[in-house]
């Protein structure tokens, strides 16, 4: 299990003045901040980023939503990261994520969920190397 997963704080909840709060949920839950940046994504890096999801009805919606206003990257570390932090930050629909994890706590809905994290150590590389260069991450 890879030590490093990938997140963003996103647009519904960064323009909610969310950023500390989440930042502080992150590291009380005992991740360290490796890489972190504001950054907005255009409509066309927004549909590269969510490639995977492009055959799907929500794919224009989630696309545009991405890319209405900035988002909040980060790289974190903690042993099992990727499980560790989505656990942390619970169910993709905040009406079904546990009680104390980040979407639960903050999400507007499925669509509008607060925090994205990556799903596997692969896609935590790929998706760190999206938004960071090498020299913008502590190894
Ligand atoms: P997750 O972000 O939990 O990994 P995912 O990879 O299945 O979820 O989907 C990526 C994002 O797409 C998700 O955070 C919100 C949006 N999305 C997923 N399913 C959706 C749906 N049924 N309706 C609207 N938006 C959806
Ligand atoms: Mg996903």
């Amino acid at each position: 299990m890879s030590k490093n997963t990938f997140m963003m704080i996103k647009p519904d909840a960064v323009e909610r003045g969310l950023v500390g709060d989440i930042l502080k949920d992150i590291t009380n839950a005992g991740f360290k901040i490796k890489a972190l940046k504001l950054t907005q994504l255009s409509l066309s890096e927004a549909k590269t980023f969510y490639a995977i999801h492009s055959e799907r009805p929500f794919f224009n919606d989630l696309t545009s939503y991405m890319s209405r206003s900035p988002v909040v990257a980060a790289v974190l570390e903690k042993d099992n990261a990727v499980s560790e932090f989505r656990n942390l930050i619970g169910d993709t629909d905040p009406s079904k994520a546990s009680e104390g994890t980040i979407r639960a706590k903050y999400a507007i809905s499925k669509g509008e969920n607060s925090v994205h994290g990556s799903d596997s150590d692969e896609n935590a590389k790929i998706e760190a190397e999206f938004h960071f260069s090498g020299r913008e991450i502590l190894f």
